[in-house]
Protein backbone atom coordinates (compact mmCIF):
# COMPACT_ATOMS: atom_id res chain seq x y z
CA UNK A 1 0.00 0.00 0.00
CA UNK A 2 2.75 2.75 0.87
CA UNK A 3 4.67 1.44 -2.18
CA UNK A 4 1.42 2.80 -4.38
CA UNK A 5 1.41 5.89 -2.76
CA UNK A 6 5.28 6.58 -4.12
CA UNK A 7 3.29 6.77 -7.43
CA UNK A 8 1.06 9.24 -9.69
CA UNK A 9 -1.90 7.73 -9.57
CA UNK A 10 -2.83 8.32 -13.02
CA UNK A 11 0.35 7.90 -14.70
CA UNK A 12 1.74 4.65 -12.50
CA UNK A 13 5.26 6.65 -12.36
CA UNK A 14 7.21 8.32 -9.44
CA UNK A 15 5.88 11.97 -9.24
CA UNK A 16 8.03 14.74 -10.39
CA UNK A 17 10.14 16.35 -7.15
CA UNK A 18 8.60 19.74 -7.33
CA UNK A 19 4.95 18.74 -6.89
CA UNK A 20 5.76 15.49 -4.43
CA UNK A 21 3.53 15.79 -0.95
CA UNK A 22 5.72 16.95 1.79
CA UNK A 23 5.51 17.06 5.12
CA UNK A 24 7.50 18.25 8.53
CA UNK A 25 6.60 18.82 12.14
CA UNK A 26 5.23 22.43 12.39
CA UNK A 27 6.16 22.97 16.16
CA UNK A 28 9.13 23.96 17.85
CA UNK A 29 11.19 20.96 19.12
CA UNK A 30 10.91 20.09 23.10
CA UNK A 31 7.36 19.12 24.91
CA UNK A 32 4.63 21.66 24.50
CA UNK A 33 0.36 21.03 25.04
CA UNK A 34 0.16 20.15 21.24
CA UNK A 35 2.38 19.60 18.31
CA UNK A 36 1.53 20.17 14.84
CA UNK A 37 2.50 17.65 11.70
CA UNK A 38 1.81 19.66 8.57
CA UNK A 39 1.44 17.70 5.10
CA UNK A 40 0.95 19.59 1.34
CA UNK A 41 0.75 18.06 -1.51
CA UNK A 42 -1.66 15.59 -3.50
CA UNK A 43 -1.34 12.44 -1.31
CA UNK A 44 -1.98 14.44 1.85
CA UNK A 45 -5.45 13.18 2.12
CA UNK A 46 -4.85 9.53 0.81
CA UNK A 47 -1.80 9.31 3.46
CA UNK A 48 -4.40 11.01 6.32
CA UNK A 49 -6.62 8.33 5.40
CA UNK A 50 -4.63 5.30 6.06
CA UNK A 51 -3.28 6.20 9.15
CA UNK A 52 -6.27 8.43 10.87
CA UNK A 53 -9.78 6.70 12.50
CA UNK A 54 -12.02 9.03 12.90
CA UNK A 55 -14.22 8.59 16.14
CA UNK A 56 -17.25 9.14 13.90
CA UNK A 57 -17.23 6.80 11.14
CA UNK A 58 -19.30 9.08 8.83
CA UNK A 59 -16.47 11.40 8.88
CA UNK A 60 -16.37 12.35 5.53
CA UNK A 61 -13.46 15.35 5.82
CA UNK A 62 -15.05 18.20 4.73
CA UNK A 63 -12.16 20.95 4.15
CA UNK A 64 -11.40 23.42 7.08
CA UNK A 65 -13.26 21.24 9.69
CA UNK A 66 -11.61 19.74 12.57
CA UNK A 67 -11.94 16.07 13.13
CA UNK A 68 -11.52 13.83 16.49
CA UNK A 69 -9.55 10.57 16.58
CA UNK A 70 -7.12 8.33 16.71
CA UNK A 71 -3.47 8.03 14.16
CA UNK A 72 -2.67 4.20 14.03
CA UNK A 73 -0.02 2.06 12.49
CA UNK A 74 -1.72 0.35 9.58
CA UNK A 75 -1.13 -3.33 9.53
CA UNK A 76 -0.15 -3.91 13.37
CA UNK A 77 -3.26 -1.16 14.25
CA UNK A 78 -0.89 0.10 17.26
CA UNK A 79 -2.44 3.73 18.44
CA UNK A 80 0.17 6.38 18.16
CA UNK A 81 -1.91 8.95 19.31
CA UNK A 82 -5.00 10.46 20.27
CA UNK A 83 -5.10 13.71 17.36
CA UNK A 84 -7.27 16.56 16.12
CA UNK A 85 -6.86 16.69 12.22
CA UNK A 86 -8.46 19.12 9.70
CA UNK A 87 -8.04 18.81 5.75
CA UNK A 88 -7.99 21.94 3.92
CA UNK A 89 -8.91 21.29 0.60
CA UNK A 90 -6.64 23.61 -2.38
CA UNK A 91 -6.87 26.51 -3.18
CA UNK A 92 -7.49 27.94 -0.23
CA UNK A 93 -4.81 26.68 1.76
CA UNK A 94 -1.39 27.84 2.90
CA UNK A 95 0.52 26.45 0.02
CA UNK A 96 -2.16 26.44 -2.52
CA UNK A 97 -1.89 22.72 -1.99
CA UNK A 98 -4.09 20.20 -0.50
CA UNK A 99 -3.25 20.65 3.00
CA UNK A 100 -3.55 18.10 6.12
CA UNK A 101 -2.79 19.30 9.65
CA UNK A 102 -2.21 16.27 12.60
CA UNK A 103 -2.67 17.74 16.10
CA UNK A 104 -0.70 15.57 18.22
CA UNK A 105 0.08 15.98 21.96
CA UNK A 106 3.18 18.19 21.82
CA UNK A 107 5.68 15.22 23.22
CA UNK A 108 8.45 14.59 20.71
CA UNK A 109 8.43 10.94 20.55
CA UNK A 110 4.53 10.92 19.51
CA UNK A 111 5.65 13.56 17.05
CA UNK A 112 8.35 11.37 15.87
CA UNK A 113 6.64 8.28 15.60
CA UNK A 114 3.51 10.05 13.99
CA UNK A 115 6.13 12.04 11.02
CA UNK A 116 7.53 8.55 10.54
CA UNK A 117 4.57 6.72 9.42
CA UNK A 118 3.48 9.81 7.35
CA UNK A 119 6.73 9.49 5.35
CA UNK A 120 6.67 5.23 5.27
CA UNK A 121 3.03 6.09 3.43
CA UNK A 122 5.03 8.23 0.84
CA UNK A 123 5.46 12.28 1.75
CA UNK A 124 8.57 13.48 1.73
CA UNK A 125 10.58 15.31 4.68
CA UNK A 126 9.93 19.10 4.06
CA UNK A 127 12.99 21.43 3.49
CA UNK A 128 13.17 24.12 5.21
CA UNK A 129 10.87 27.01 4.00
CA UNK A 130 9.47 24.46 1.82
CA UNK A 131 5.79 25.52 2.45
CA UNK A 132 6.07 28.99 2.06
CA UNK A 133 8.41 28.38 -1.01
CA UNK A 134 5.04 26.46 -2.43
CA UNK A 135 2.91 29.41 -1.56
CA UNK A 136 5.37 31.87 -2.91
CA UNK A 137 6.01 29.17 -6.47
CA UNK A 138 1.73 28.61 -6.39
CA UNK A 139 1.25 32.51 -6.44
CA UNK A 140 -0.53 32.99 -3.60
CA UNK A 141 2.01 35.11 -1.77
CA UNK A 142 5.14 37.40 -3.73
CA UNK A 143 8.32 37.16 -2.36
CA UNK A 144 8.46 40.21 0.03
CA UNK A 145 5.14 38.55 1.61
CA UNK A 146 7.07 35.57 2.01
CA UNK A 147 9.92 37.63 3.51
CA UNK A 148 7.91 38.97 5.93
CA UNK A 149 7.14 35.55 6.80
CA UNK A 150 10.70 35.42 8.12
CA UNK A 151 10.57 38.40 9.42
CA UNK A 152 7.00 37.38 12.00
CA UNK A 153 9.24 34.65 13.44
CA UNK A 154 12.20 36.11 13.95
CA UNK A 155 10.52 39.36 15.05
CA UNK A 156 12.20 40.53 18.63
CA UNK A 157 9.83 43.47 19.25
CA UNK A 158 5.95 44.52 18.91
CA UNK A 159 6.96 46.56 15.90
CA UNK A 160 8.86 44.40 14.21
CA UNK A 161 5.92 41.85 14.75
CA UNK A 162 3.82 45.23 13.05
CA UNK A 163 6.03 45.85 10.16
CA UNK A 164 5.68 41.90 9.31
CA UNK A 165 2.14 41.75 9.60
CA UNK A 166 1.90 44.67 7.16
CA UNK A 167 4.33 43.41 4.60
CA UNK A 168 2.29 40.12 4.67
CA UNK A 169 -0.94 42.42 3.85
CA UNK A 170 0.88 42.77 0.70
CA UNK A 171 1.50 46.83 1.06
CA UNK A 172 5.09 46.72 0.05
CA UNK A 173 4.36 44.45 -3.21
CA UNK A 174 1.51 46.69 -3.39
CA UNK A 175 3.87 49.80 -3.79
CA UNK A 176 6.14 48.24 -6.27
CA UNK A 177 2.98 47.00 -8.24
CA UNK A 178 1.73 50.20 -8.95
CA UNK A 179 4.98 51.67 -9.66
CA UNK A 180 5.40 49.15 -12.27
CA UNK A 181 2.40 49.42 -14.12
CA UNK A 182 3.16 52.83 -14.20
CA UNK A 183 6.16 52.52 -15.80
CA UNK A 184 4.55 49.75 -18.18
CA UNK A 185 2.72 52.35 -19.14
CA UNK A 186 5.15 54.73 -19.77
CA UNK A 187 7.15 51.98 -21.74
CA UNK A 188 3.91 51.27 -24.04
CA UNK A 189 3.78 55.32 -25.17
CA UNK A 190 7.28 55.12 -26.53
CA UNK A 191 7.06 51.90 -28.15
CA UNK A 192 4.35 52.83 -29.39
CA UNK A 193 5.88 55.74 -30.87
CA UNK A 194 9.00 53.38 -31.74
CA UNK A 195 6.70 50.88 -33.85
CA UNK A 196 4.45 53.76 -35.46
CA UNK A 197 6.64 56.57 -36.41
CA UNK A 198 4.69 57.75 -39.07
CA UNK A 199 1.41 57.11 -37.46
CA UNK A 200 1.88 59.96 -35.58
CA UNK A 201 1.25 58.55 -32.43
CA UNK A 202 -0.28 61.25 -29.98
CA UNK A 203 2.54 60.41 -27.26
CA UNK A 204 2.02 62.81 -24.28
CA UNK A 205 4.83 65.21 -24.09
CA UNK A 206 8.18 64.68 -22.51
CA UNK A 207 7.72 66.80 -19.59
CA UNK A 208 4.35 64.78 -18.99
CA UNK A 209 6.24 61.75 -18.75
CA UNK A 210 8.92 62.99 -16.63
CA UNK A 211 6.38 64.03 -14.19
CA UNK A 212 4.52 60.62 -13.94
CA UNK A 213 8.38 58.94 -13.69
CA UNK A 214 9.04 61.25 -11.21
CA UNK A 215 5.94 61.48 -8.80
CA UNK A 216 4.92 57.73 -9.05
CA UNK A 217 7.79 55.90 -9.37
CA UNK A 218 11.05 57.83 -8.29
CA UNK A 219 10.13 59.55 -4.94
CA UNK A 220 8.28 56.69 -3.68
CA UNK A 221 10.78 54.47 -4.56
CA UNK A 222 13.49 56.98 -2.56
CA UNK A 223 11.55 56.60 0.06
CA UNK A 224 11.22 53.39 0.45
CA UNK A 225 14.92 52.71 0.22
CA UNK A 226 15.41 55.64 2.86
CA UNK A 227 12.81 53.58 5.02
CA UNK A 228 14.92 50.27 4.52
CA UNK A 229 17.19 51.89 7.52
CA UNK A 230 14.87 51.86 10.34
CA UNK A 231 13.20 48.29 8.83
CA UNK A 232 16.87 47.01 9.22
CA UNK A 233 17.24 48.38 12.79
CA UNK A 234 13.60 46.75 13.85
CA UNK A 235 14.76 43.30 11.94
CA UNK A 236 18.34 43.13 13.13
CA UNK A 237 18.52 45.26 16.15
CA UNK A 238 21.69 47.58 17.38
CA UNK A 239 24.22 46.84 20.02
CA UNK A 240 24.76 49.46 23.18
CA UNK A 241 27.84 49.07 24.99
CA UNK A 242 28.14 51.21 28.59
CA UNK A 243 31.60 51.83 29.13
CA UNK A 244 33.31 53.78 32.09
CA UNK A 245 36.32 53.63 34.50
CA UNK A 246 35.21 51.56 37.54
CA UNK A 247 31.94 52.37 40.12
CA UNK A 248 30.81 55.06 37.69
CA UNK A 249 27.68 53.04 38.08
CA UNK A 250 27.52 50.66 34.91
CA UNK A 251 26.00 47.84 36.26
CA UNK A 252 23.62 49.73 38.27
CA UNK A 253 22.19 51.52 34.40
CA UNK A 254 21.99 47.72 33.04
CA UNK A 255 19.60 47.01 35.67
CA UNK A 256 17.42 50.05 35.86
CA UNK A 257 17.65 49.76 32.18
CA UNK A 258 16.23 46.09 32.16
CA UNK A 259 14.28 46.64 35.56
CA UNK A 260 16.23 43.59 36.60
CA UNK A 261 18.88 42.89 39.15
CA UNK A 262 20.75 41.14 36.17
CA UNK A 263 24.37 42.39 37.28
CA UNK A 264 26.07 42.26 40.43
CA UNK A 265 26.38 45.49 41.87
CA UNK A 266 29.07 46.73 44.88
CA UNK A 267 30.23 49.35 45.92
CA UNK A 268 33.94 47.62 44.83
CA UNK A 269 35.94 49.18 42.00
CA UNK A 270 36.59 46.14 39.48
CA UNK A 271 32.45 44.35 40.34
CA UNK A 272 31.63 43.08 36.84
CA UNK A 273 34.65 40.92 35.42
CA UNK A 274 32.80 39.54 32.56
CA UNK A 275 30.80 41.82 30.02
CA UNK A 276 27.06 41.06 30.48
CA UNK A 277 24.69 40.99 27.25
CA UNK A 278 21.25 41.64 27.27
CA UNK A 279 18.30 42.64 24.89
CA UNK A 280 15.72 45.10 25.58
CA UNK A 281 12.80 46.77 23.43
CA UNK A 282 13.90 50.74 23.15
CA UNK A 283 10.58 52.19 21.16
CA UNK A 284 10.35 48.99 18.93
CA UNK A 285 14.27 48.56 18.18
CA UNK A 286 15.43 45.48 20.13
CA UNK A 287 18.73 46.73 21.81
CA UNK A 288 21.34 44.26 23.04
CA UNK A 289 22.75 46.00 25.79
CA UNK A 290 26.19 45.15 27.53
CA UNK A 291 27.59 45.84 30.23
CA UNK A 292 31.27 45.82 30.46
CA UNK A 293 33.92 45.71 33.01
CA UNK A 294 35.17 48.79 34.54
CA UNK A 295 38.75 50.52 32.34
CA UNK A 296 41.51 51.11 34.61
CA UNK A 297 45.41 50.69 34.27
CA UNK A 298 47.35 48.18 36.41
CA UNK A 299 44.80 45.30 37.81
CA UNK A 300 45.20 41.29 37.83
CA UNK A 301 44.63 39.24 35.82
CA UNK A 302 41.12 38.38 35.92
CA UNK A 303 40.20 42.11 35.55
CA UNK A 304 42.91 42.33 32.57
CA UNK A 305 41.10 40.28 30.59
CA UNK A 306 37.28 41.33 31.63
CA UNK A 307 39.33 45.10 30.08
CA UNK A 308 40.23 43.09 27.04
CA UNK A 309 36.61 42.16 26.63
CA UNK A 310 35.09 45.67 27.16
CA UNK A 311 37.34 46.65 24.48
CA UNK A 312 36.21 44.02 21.88
CA UNK A 313 32.27 45.29 22.71
CA UNK A 314 33.61 48.65 22.35
CA UNK A 315 34.93 47.70 18.84
CA UNK A 316 31.10 45.58 17.70
CA UNK A 317 29.16 49.22 19.62
CA UNK A 318 26.69 50.93 17.23
CA UNK A 319 26.61 53.31 20.04
CA UNK A 320 28.58 53.95 23.32
CA UNK A 321 27.07 55.08 26.67
CA UNK A 322 30.03 56.60 27.92
CA UNK A 323 29.38 57.26 32.08
CA UNK A 324 30.75 59.58 34.36
CA UNK A 325 30.14 59.55 38.04
CA UNK A 326 28.94 63.03 38.89
CA UNK A 327 29.67 62.96 42.07
CA UNK A 328 33.15 62.93 41.81
CA UNK A 329 35.50 65.19 39.66
CA UNK A 330 36.32 64.19 36.35
CA UNK A 331 39.63 62.37 36.53
CA UNK A 332 42.89 62.13 34.13
CA UNK A 333 41.15 57.88 33.95
CA UNK A 334 37.99 59.32 32.57
CA UNK A 335 39.21 61.55 29.92
CA UNK A 336 41.80 58.87 28.85
CA UNK A 337 38.89 56.27 28.12
CA UNK A 338 36.71 58.76 26.55
CA UNK A 339 39.29 59.71 24.42
CA UNK A 340 40.37 55.79 23.60
CA UNK A 341 36.34 55.75 22.48
CA UNK A 342 35.96 58.80 20.61
CA UNK A 343 35.79 57.51 17.71
CA UNK A 344 32.74 55.83 18.03
CA UNK A 345 29.46 57.03 18.29
CA UNK A 346 28.64 57.78 21.52
CA UNK A 347 27.67 60.51 24.43
CA UNK A 348 28.28 60.74 27.75
CA UNK A 349 25.56 60.39 30.35
CA UNK A 350 26.93 61.71 33.53
CA UNK A 351 25.31 59.00 36.79
CA UNK A 352 24.43 59.69 40.09
CA UNK A 353 22.71 62.94 39.77
CA UNK A 354 21.01 62.37 43.20
CA UNK A 355 23.93 63.19 45.28
CA UNK A 356 25.96 66.51 45.32
CA UNK A 357 27.79 67.15 41.91
CA UNK A 358 31.48 67.67 42.43
CA UNK A 359 31.94 67.26 38.04
CA UNK A 360 32.71 70.37 36.34
CA UNK A 361 31.10 69.92 33.14
CA UNK A 362 32.13 73.28 31.40
CA UNK A 363 35.78 72.35 31.64
CA UNK A 364 35.18 69.42 28.74
CA UNK A 365 32.38 70.74 26.12
CA UNK A 366 33.56 68.51 23.67
CA UNK A 367 33.08 65.68 26.68
CA UNK A 368 29.65 67.38 28.06
CA UNK A 369 27.76 68.91 25.00
CA UNK A 370 24.90 67.36 24.68
CA UNK A 371 25.73 64.75 27.55
CA UNK A 372 22.29 63.73 29.75
CA UNK A 373 21.81 63.39 33.82
CA UNK A 374 20.62 60.31 35.78
CA UNK A 375 20.41 58.40 39.03
CA UNK A 376 20.59 54.70 37.98
CA UNK A 377 19.65 54.32 41.66
CA UNK A 378 16.58 56.61 41.66
CA UNK A 379 15.96 55.98 38.07
CA UNK A 380 15.81 60.26 37.30
CA UNK A 381 16.58 61.02 33.89
CA UNK A 382 15.89 57.23 32.35
CA UNK A 383 12.87 58.23 30.37
CA UNK A 384 15.04 61.14 28.27
CA UNK A 385 17.82 58.93 28.48
CA UNK A 386 15.91 56.08 26.47
CA UNK A 387 14.39 59.16 23.98
CA UNK A 388 18.41 59.89 23.06
CA UNK A 389 19.44 56.60 22.51
CA UNK A 390 16.06 56.07 19.95
CA UNK A 391 17.34 59.71 18.51
CA UNK A 392 20.86 58.81 18.43
CA UNK A 393 20.36 55.30 16.56
CA UNK A 394 17.46 56.60 14.28
CA UNK A 395 19.80 59.67 13.44
CA UNK A 396 17.39 62.34 14.96
CA UNK A 397 14.04 61.11 14.89
CA UNK A 398 12.12 61.65 17.62
CA UNK A 399 9.88 58.39 17.18
CA UNK A 400 8.44 56.48 14.29
CA UNK A 401 6.53 58.28 11.81
CA UNK A 402 3.91 56.45 9.82
CA UNK A 403 5.89 55.48 6.37
CA UNK A 404 4.81 52.11 5.32
CA UNK A 405 6.84 49.62 4.29
CA UNK A 406 10.57 49.32 5.41
CA UNK A 407 12.41 47.31 3.11
CA UNK A 408 15.13 44.23 3.55
CA UNK A 409 18.41 44.58 2.59
CA UNK A 410 17.80 42.29 -0.39
CA UNK A 411 14.84 44.05 -1.51
CA UNK A 412 16.62 47.89 -1.12
CA UNK A 413 19.76 46.52 -3.34
CA UNK A 414 16.81 45.82 -6.33
CA UNK A 415 15.28 49.36 -5.64
CA UNK A 416 19.12 51.14 -5.74
CA UNK A 417 19.58 49.05 -8.68
CA UNK A 418 16.27 50.22 -10.49
CA UNK A 419 16.59 53.90 -9.29
CA UNK A 420 20.04 53.71 -10.93
CA UNK A 421 18.04 52.66 -14.22
CA UNK A 422 15.36 54.89 -13.50
CA UNK A 423 17.82 57.92 -13.35
CA UNK A 424 19.25 56.83 -16.56
CA UNK A 425 15.74 56.68 -18.49
CA UNK A 426 14.94 60.12 -16.84
CA UNK A 427 18.33 61.18 -18.11
CA UNK A 428 17.75 59.97 -21.85
CA UNK A 429 14.33 61.60 -21.40
CA UNK A 430 15.50 64.96 -20.83
CA UNK A 431 18.44 64.92 -23.22
CA UNK A 432 15.73 63.54 -26.12
CA UNK A 433 17.72 60.47 -26.59
CA UNK A 434 16.08 58.16 -29.22
CA UNK A 435 12.75 56.21 -27.49
CA UNK A 436 14.71 53.01 -28.55
CA UNK A 437 17.99 53.78 -26.63
CA UNK A 438 16.04 55.26 -23.29
CA UNK A 439 13.79 51.95 -23.23
CA UNK A 440 16.49 50.08 -22.81
CA UNK A 441 16.90 51.84 -19.69
CA UNK A 442 13.28 51.09 -18.61
CA UNK A 443 13.12 47.55 -19.21
CA UNK A 444 16.19 46.79 -16.76
CA UNK A 445 14.65 48.91 -14.18
CA UNK A 446 11.23 46.92 -14.38
CA UNK A 447 13.14 43.96 -14.27
CA UNK A 448 15.05 45.15 -10.97
CA UNK A 449 11.54 45.92 -9.35
CA UNK A 450 10.57 42.52 -10.74
CA UNK A 451 13.27 41.11 -8.81
CA UNK A 452 11.87 42.22 -5.16
CA UNK A 453 8.08 40.57 -5.85
CA UNK A 454 9.65 37.57 -7.02
CA UNK A 455 9.23 37.66 -10.54
CA UNK A 456 12.38 38.37 -11.71
CA UNK A 457 14.78 36.44 -9.48
CA UNK A 458 17.00 33.92 -9.53
CA UNK A 459 16.88 30.70 -8.27
CA UNK A 460 19.56 30.99 -6.37
CA UNK A 461 18.51 34.16 -4.86
CA UNK A 462 15.18 32.34 -3.82
CA UNK A 463 17.44 29.23 -2.30
CA UNK A 464 18.81 31.95 -0.24
CA UNK A 465 15.86 33.48 1.32
CA UNK A 466 14.09 29.88 2.21
CA UNK A 467 16.87 28.28 3.42
CA UNK A 468 16.62 31.00 6.43
CA UNK A 469 13.22 29.61 7.39
CA UNK A 470 12.77 27.61 9.99
CA UNK A 471 11.81 23.37 9.27
CA UNK A 472 7.67 23.20 9.03
CA UNK A 473 7.43 26.74 7.64
N1 LIG B 1 23.87 57.45 44.87
C1 LIG B 1 24.00 56.72 43.80
N2 LIG B 1 24.76 55.61 43.83
C2 LIG B 1 24.87 54.87 42.70
C3 LIG B 1 24.21 55.21 41.51
N3 LIG B 1 24.52 54.29 40.57
C4 LIG B 1 25.36 53.41 41.16
N4 LIG B 1 25.57 53.75 42.43
C5 LIG B 1 26.44 53.06 43.40
O1 LIG B 1 27.76 53.05 42.91
C6 LIG B 1 28.42 51.86 43.25
C7 LIG B 1 28.97 51.18 42.01
O2 LIG B 1 27.91 50.76 41.19
P1 LIG B 1 28.09 49.69 40.05
O3 LIG B 1 26.83 49.68 39.29
O4 LIG B 1 28.56 48.41 40.61
O5 LIG B 1 29.24 50.37 39.23
P2 LIG B 1 30.06 49.78 37.99
O6 LIG B 1 30.40 50.94 37.12
O7 LIG B 1 29.33 48.67 37.37
O8 LIG B 1 31.37 49.27 38.68
P3 LIG B 1 32.43 48.17 38.16
O9 LIG B 1 31.68 46.99 37.71
O10 LIG B 1 33.23 47.91 39.36
O11 LIG B 1 33.21 48.81 37.08
C8 LIG B 1 27.39 51.01 43.98
O12 LIG B 1 27.57 51.19 45.36
C9 LIG B 1 26.08 51.60 43.56
O13 LIG B 1 25.05 51.43 44.48
C10 LIG B 1 23.39 56.40 41.52
O14 LIG B 1 22.75 56.78 40.54
N5 LIG B 1 23.33 57.09 42.69
MG1 LIG C 1 29.79 46.72 37.11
Amino acid sequence: MSGLLLLDLQTMKPPSPENHTIAAISTPPGAGGIGIIRISGEHALPILKQIFAPADSSCQFTSHRLYYGSIFEPGSNRLLDEVLVVFMQTPRTYTREDVVEIHCHGGFLVLQSVIELVLARGATLAEPGEFTKRAFLNGRIDLTQAEAVIDILSARTRKGVDLALEQISGTLYKQIESMRISLVKIRALLEAAIDFPEDEIEIADHSDLLNQLENEVLTPLEQLIQNADSGRMVREGVTIVIVGIPNVGKSSLLNTILQEERALVTSIPGTTRDTIEEYVDISGIPVRIIDTAGIREDVEEVEQLGIKRARESINRADLVLFLVDGSREFQAEDRELFNSVAHKPLFTVINKCDLNRSINVSEDPLIFNDSIEISALTQQGLTELKTQIFKRITGGKEQWQEEGAAPNLRQKAAMERAAVSLRLFRDGMLHNLTNDLITVDLHESLDHLGEIVGETTTDDVLDVIFEQFCLGK
